[in-house]
């Protein structure tokens, strides 16, 4: 079997269970091929020289994981500046957040030369190497031309935009042939793969080689989509853990006259959090039944908080849940309860659990896995109902939740109220259908399906 090489922005201890889901299951992997885990070591240099970081290793069990230092300017212009300013609001189709100072590129390709330069010389012939994420589109490129052959795969976990809109990165070009250099590109959902598909016919001439492959800016790729799943044994197990069941008593008896509603996400601006707020008031105007009963949970944990627009995301949020909060609260009630903290991750199934309805409304979403551990931490005989935007990645398999468009705060509102007032029956069969679908796709198939298909592209 070849050794596994897994690169990443950043990296988990795969033996601890915080590290969750994606890192126990890429951890998995690793261990059973001894693997490689490499990336950034999350330490920032300052005064370093751009294009140099320190390469530290260290085992955990059979992994071996290997990362490098970034100085301050590599770490301005690459993470904060390329990636996170420029590609991540751009994939999520936010071009008016978009921040598309020149100076960034560099750096970003300056992190990549300097990740493939430092992850060669760690390389065994047969191994077989995954890449994850936008943070590192022109990893394979550079370490091809560094003379790399082995078997390299991409999977994007963030969403591939419409042509036109990929269009408006400067160097969009550039980084679409960039992934031409990966034997293997995935994507969350077949949206994703159509609008891949679509670029490249339209700006690479590219020709269909057969259902999968592409042959465009001189190179085939093999595209597919691959929706991230979660370790349904592992969030079952953990849903009947004490601190998850201690969550799930504590939030019934505190709220036992009320019906909760729930939402849990990093507080960034393709989450729709404000949106949902929107909603819910609107739910407490049209549908006054719910006053004084229907509390809605917001949990957001704070993330890239150096960035302008997370600030000022978070100022518009706090004045919404005040204002609902102002207008409609009684005395012993709180329409809105926001929490901007990360909660421990053994008492998120207790909270999901406890909530009658999952508020997932995302305006933009790769996949979405809050959808999907909300779904499994459900009481079978009583399981509460997803209310999930169209516009994440999970809809495309989640059909039975009810997809709502986070931008129509009416249909939202409508929706919710549908949620509220479904019959048991109708709730059981949903949410039989979702576990069904989430059982056969869970995250061991993603990474296994992945791996089959990067083990055999192109033979
Ligand atoms: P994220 O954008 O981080 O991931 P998501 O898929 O929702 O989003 O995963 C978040 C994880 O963090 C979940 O396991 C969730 O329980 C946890 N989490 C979020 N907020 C939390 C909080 N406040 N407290 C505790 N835990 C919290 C990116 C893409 C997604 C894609 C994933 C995986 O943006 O679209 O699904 O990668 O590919």
């Amino acid at each position: 079997m070849s050794r596994l090489v897994v690169i990443s922005n950043r990296l988990a201890d795969p033996r601890k269970p915080a590290a969750g889901g994606l890192a126990v299951a890429l951890g998995e992997a690793l261990n059973q091929t001894g693997g490689l885990w490499f990336g950034w070591s999350g330490n920032v240099v300052e005064g370093g020289t751009p294009g140099e970081g320190e390469l530290h290793t260290r085992q955990a069990g059979a992994v071996t994981l290997a990362t490098v230092d970034l100085c301050r300017e590599d770490h301005d212009s690459y993470y904060h500046g390329y990636s996170n300013s420029v590609l991540w609001p751009v994939f999520h189709y936010r071009l008016d957040l978009a921040d598309f100072n020149a100076s960034y590129i560099a750096g970003y390709r300056r992190v990549n030369q300097m990740f493939a330069r430092k992850l060669l010389p760690l390389l065994r012939e047969d191994d077989i190497l995954w890449v994850h994420d936008y943070h590192l589109i022109p990893l394979a490129a550079e370490l091809r031309a560094m003379g790399c052959k082995q078997r390299i795969g991409f999977f994007l976990h963030i969403p591939m935009p419409p042509p036109l809109i990929m269009a408006a990165i400067p160097q969009h070009e550039w980084l679409m042939r960039s992934l031409f250099a990966y034997d293997l590109v995935g994507l969350q959902s077949e949206a994703d793969v159509s609008h891949f598909t679509r670029y490249v016919r339209n700006e690479g001439s590219a020709e269909e080689v057969d259902a999968q492959r592409l042959r465009a800016f001189g190179g085939t790729v093999q595209v597919q989509a691959f929706p991230i799943g979660i370790d349904v044994d592992e969030f079952t197990r953990l849903t009947h853990a004490p601190d998850a069941v201690e969550t799930y008593e504590n939030m019934r008896d505190e709220y036992s006259r009320r019906r909760l509603l729930l939402g849990i996400d990093r507080l960034d601006y393709s989450k729709g959090i404000p949106h949902r707020v929107r909603a819910f008031r609107e739910l407490l105007d049209r549908y006054p039944e719910n006053r004084d009963s229907a509390t809605l949970i917001m949990i957001a944990s704070p993330t890239r908080d150096d960035v302008n627009a997370y600030a000022d995301l978070r100022q518009e949020l706090e004045g919404l849940c005040g204002a609902v909060n102002g207008d409609y609260g009684e005395l012993d009630w709180m329409p809105v309860r926001y929490i901007h903290r990360m909660v421990a991750r053994k008492r998120v199934p207790g909270l999901c659990r406890a909530a009658a309805v999952g508020l997932v409304t995302p305006l933009r979403d790769g996949m979405n896995l809050v959808a999907k551990e909300y779904v499994v931490a459900q009481d079978p005989d009583d399981p509460g109902v997803l209310v999930l935007s169209r516009f994440a990645g999970a809809a495309e398999q989640l059909k039975e939740a009810l997809l709502v468009n986070p931008y129509d705060t009416q249909g939202m509102a409508d929706s919710i109220q549908q949620a509220l007032q479904m019959p048991l029956a109708e709730r059981q069969a949903r949410h039989q259908k979702l576990m069904a679908r989430l059982r056969e796709h869970d995250v061991h198939w993603w990474r296994k399906s992945f791996l089959n298909a990067l083990q055999t592209a192109d033979d």
